[in-house]
């Protein structure tokens, strides 16, 4: 098995400490802006040759060990029955949100891939742009955090996400509905990008550290191990839910071969709470790349210290890379974790 990044997913152990971001083609980058000057955000991710050759550019630019498919969590949402909408400014829209409880009625679930051909397409054309050593990571967003969209989106970009909770406690047959009908969904498109040649797959639960331990295991747990359990056998799923490290243990339960981990929480403790017989992946605070190289190389000694070389690490942010960061710290911190991981 070529790569670092396939061996620790399975917990096998390697030479090198595998390195991506999340978030690694972005606004940050030069390259990404410009493409960004000429088309919409919304149709980069649905030109397959565009989406690949930002994901790829940024790849090599960074020298990261793998590439995440150029795309969105809420794409899924269209053929659903939403419509999206990526402003320039504030964070993406639902146009038309769910209002009450009768509305869940009109979601549809998703009965084939055919409406998202073009995120297989995208996957394709990566995945035969990309350096065979590196896998591609196809990604989907987890039941709770769509259900935080659709159900809530504040134009200004900013979630607090009570409606949601609102609606999970008021409503729990409907909520049971929607969930379920977003895991199925998120499970054939997930199983789609397989097909088409992602090897890895990450869920991003980006918003469920809002809700507490309790409602975690009623509201949301079921669904998050649904579409797990959903996912087909040998891709290695990736399980990210920041926010709150009270629910690492819960979140691992859930499923996923690899837990992620945010910077709140050692990621020795982390691990710990998560259990060993997961790999762990993060988790420097995307904050520390806007310090300088200084500063980074200490908290990346300070991570791979904790480790200790155990089988299992993939080094990551605790979040994504954040639009204002310098590029050069980006490659210097993927340089730094090659040269500092096989030493410590
Ligand atoms: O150019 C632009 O203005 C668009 C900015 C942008 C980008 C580059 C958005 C809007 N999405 C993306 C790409 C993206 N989104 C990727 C692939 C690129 C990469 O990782 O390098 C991935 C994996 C995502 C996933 C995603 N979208 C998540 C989960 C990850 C996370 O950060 O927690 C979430 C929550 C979203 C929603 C979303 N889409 C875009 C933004 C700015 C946001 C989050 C903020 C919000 O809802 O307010």
């Amino acid at each position: 098995m070529k790569g670092a990044l396939r061996k620790a997913v399975r917990c096998l152990p390697t030479e090198n400490v595998p390195v991506w971001l999340m978030r690694q083609a972005g606004r940050y980058m030069s390259e990404y802006q410009q493409v960004r000057a000429k088309v919409s955000f919304l149709d980069l991710c649905k030109t397959p040759e565009l989406a690949a050759e930002v994901m790829i550019t940024a790849v090599n630019k960074i020298n990261a060990d793998a590439a995440i498919l150029f795309s969105d969590i809420l794409l899924i949402l269209e053929p659903l029955g939403f419509e999206i909408a990526f402003p320039d400014t504030g964070g993406p829209q639902i146009l038309n949100p769910i209002k009450d409880a009768n509305d869940v009625q009109r979601v549809r679930e998703l009965q084939s891939v055919e409406p998202l051909q073009y995120v297989m397409d995208a996957v394709k054309c990566t995945r035969e742009n990309l350096d065979e050593s590196k896998p591609l990571i196809g990604f989907s967003g987890a039941p709770f955090t769509l259900a935080s969209y659709v159900i809530e989106h504040n134009a200004s970009g900013y979630h607090k996400f009570n409606t949601v909770k609102a609606f999970m406690h008021l409503y729990p047959a409907e909520w049971d509905l929607l969930m379920t009908k977003l895991a199925v969904s998120a499970a054939r498109y997930l199983n789609g990008q397989i097909r088409a040649g992602a090897e890895i797959i990450q869920i991003f639960d980006s918003w469920a550290g809002c809700v507490s331990q309790e409602d975690y295991r009623k509201y949301v747990f079921p669904y998050s191990k649904m579409l797990i359990d959903l996912v087909v056998p040998g891709a290695p799923v990736i399980h990210f839910a920041p926010g709150n490290p009270m629910l690492l243990p819960l979140v691992s339960e859930a499923g996923g071969n690899v837990i992620g981990a945010d910077w709140r929480v050692s990621i020795r403790q982390a691990w710990d709470l998560a259990g060993k017989h997961r790999a762990i992946q993060g988790n420097l605070d995307p904050a520390i790349l806007l310090t300088d190289k200084d500063t980074i190389r200490r908290h990346v000694l300070h991570i791979l210290r904790l480790v200790e070389r155990q089988p299992g690490f993939i080094f990551n942010l605790g979040h994504g890379v954040l639009p204002q960061t310098p590029v050069e710290n980006v490659i210097a911190l993927i340089d730094m974790v090659h040269e500092l991981g096989r030493v410590i």
